[in-house]
């Protein structure tokens, strides 16, 4: 039987990964550990609590991360303060949970034996110009722009020099932004779709030129499980569906799918540093472990996003007014 810790998995994207993950393999014995921080709810994991167990701790915590990486054989690491909106009010908590968490977790990693997957982000990259046809590869240098994606390059970072100095079995996979169930109301689009569906208007920052790249979390996920099995120990993979899009854009596509006008929205002063463009090659992945998007169409992804936000008003209310309040206090 397979044992699997999972860091961080009360968030968004680690919820749906032991969610995907009990559905594909019943058989394997998931242990998460999560510090139930803002961003933390065990309401994620409602739908497999029986089928796990739940510690709540903190990965910086290296007593309790040596203690936990001894009784596993894998261990998945999705822990991390996510958000640049809040790394720009407060780098502090970016500097341990992501840098410092990791470092404890590698140590236990490196003293135990057991192999890990490092999750990461695109934004390590930096950004692109909006109009050029350059996209990130696994090659391409590190330029962070914010406390957050700094954060996430260290680590990687420290991935890379526990891979290559001491020989731990690791790979490290870097996404483009994610939607999907669970997402937190801070992030853009489940943001906008809350503001929507309680009579406030979609917010979009500076003018809304920026572009991202939307990958379901599904479709993450099953990356990360293809690199699980099949990934080449101390490789990189980049994670992106290709649907890239403007802010703008997608958002006037978001009011279209609930039925609102398209320029039903305000402009807000911009995020400082606001990365301008993010674009992945996602070759390797493909052609190397056969990864292919379900959701071929972001349209389809947004469809059922949607319908799950209105399904679930239960789990997305009672974050709400705090989180506006938050941005109210940024002025965004
Ligand atoms: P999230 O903020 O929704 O969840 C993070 C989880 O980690 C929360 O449950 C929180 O309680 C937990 N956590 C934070 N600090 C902790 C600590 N010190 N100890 C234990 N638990 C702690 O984040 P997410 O969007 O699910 O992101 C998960 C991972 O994926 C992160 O590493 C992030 O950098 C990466 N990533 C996110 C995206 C995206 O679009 N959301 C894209 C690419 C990569
Ligand atoms: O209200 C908003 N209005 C707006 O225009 C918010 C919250 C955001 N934005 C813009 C900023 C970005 O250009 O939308 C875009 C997406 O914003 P976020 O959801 O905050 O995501 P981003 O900053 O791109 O980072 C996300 O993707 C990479 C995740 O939060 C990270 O954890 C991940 O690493």
């Amino acid at each position: 039987m397979t044992r699997m810790l999972v860091t961080g998995a009360a968030g968004f994207i680690g919820a749906n990964f032991v969610i995907q993950t009990l559905a594909k393999h019943p058989e394997y014995d998931i242990t998460v550990v999560d510090a139930l921080t803002y961003a933390g709810n065990k309401d994620n994991l409602k739908t497999v609590a029986e089928k796990i167990q739940f510690v709540e701790g903190d990965i910086a915590d290296m007593d309790l991360m040596d203690k936990l990486i001894a009784g596993t054989d894998i261990v998945v690491h999705f822990a991390a303060e996510s958000h640049v909106d809040n790394s720009l009010d407060d780098p502090s908590p970016f500097i341990k949970s992501n840098i410092l968490g990791t470092f404890a977790i590698l140590e236990a990693v490196r003293k135990h034996e057991k192999r890990l997957h490092h999750i990461s982000t695109d934004e390590v990259f930096g950004d692109l110009e909006l109009d050029s046809p350059d996209k990130f590869r696994e090659d391409t240098p590190y330029d962070p722009s914010s406390p957050y994606s700094a954060s996430k390059a260290s680590s990687d970072m420290l991935v890379r020099a526990w891979q290559r100095s001491f020989g731990i079995q690791a790979t490290i996979s870097n996404c483009a932004n994610n939607y999907g169930p669970y997402h937190h109301v801070e992030k853009f689009l489940p943001r906008q779709i809350t503001n929507i569906l309680t009579g406030q208007r979609p917010k979009l920052y500076g003018a809304g030129v920026n572009v991202r790249e939307w990958t379901h979390v599904d479709d993450h996920n099953a990356a990360v499980l293809l690199i699980l099995n099949k990934g080449r120990i101390g490789e990189t993979y980049l994670i992106g569906s290709g649907e890239e899009r403007q802010n703008k854009d997608i958002l006037t596509e978001l009011l279209e799918v609930m039925g609102q006008p398209a320029d039903a929205y305000d402009f807000v002063p911009d995020r400082p540093g606001h990365d301008l463009r993010y674009a992945i090659d996602s070759t390797k992945i493909r052609d190397e472990l056969g990864w292919t998007p379900k959701y071929t169409t972001l349209r389809e992804g947004l469809d059922a996003t949607v319908e799950w936000f209105k399904a679930n008003e239960w789990w997305w209310k009672p974050q709400k007014d705090a989180t506006e309040a938050r941005y109210t206090k940024l002025g965004r």
